[in-house]
């Protein structure tokens, strides 16, 4: 889609720091991390968010959580956190799908 930041961090065309990629996912490190460890896991596909990209792909949907819990291992991490803000009320500043995978210190409950 033209005009939207994850597509063009997974076509290449605008730098990312990519830690892990799928058939139908791209990990990559958040610009402004929260915790030590704060990937970013997109659909190469684009959909405005977690609900529009489950009901049209499931397998993609899957393979985000699938691929949040490999960056996590291999980052040395059992415990993480993943988070798909959705709207803008709840923090959603991107609106192309992604899941955030958040670990390596503790991460209080409720978030804010
Ligand atoms: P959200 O607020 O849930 O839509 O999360 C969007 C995240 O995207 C936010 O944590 C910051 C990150 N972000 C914004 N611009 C860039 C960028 O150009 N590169 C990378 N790697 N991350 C970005």
């Amino acid at each position: 889609m033209e005009d939207c930041l994850f597509c063009k961090i997974v076509a290449g065309d605008i730098p990312g720091e990519v830690v892990h990629t799928t058939e139908r996912t791209v990990a990559f490190r958040d610009i402004d991390p929260k915790a030590p460890t704060h990937v970013l896991v997109v659909p190469r596909d684009h959909y405005a968010n977690a609900a529009e990209l489950a009901a049209a792909d499931p397998q993609a949907t899957a393979e985000l959580v699938t691929t949040a819990a490999a960056v996590a291992a291999a980052e040395g991490y059992a415990d993480y956190r993943i988070v798909f803000n959705t709207g803008a009320e709840a923090g959603q500043s991107v609106f192309h799908t992604h899941l955030h995978l958040l670990a390596g210190r503790p991460l209080t409950w409720p978030p804010g």
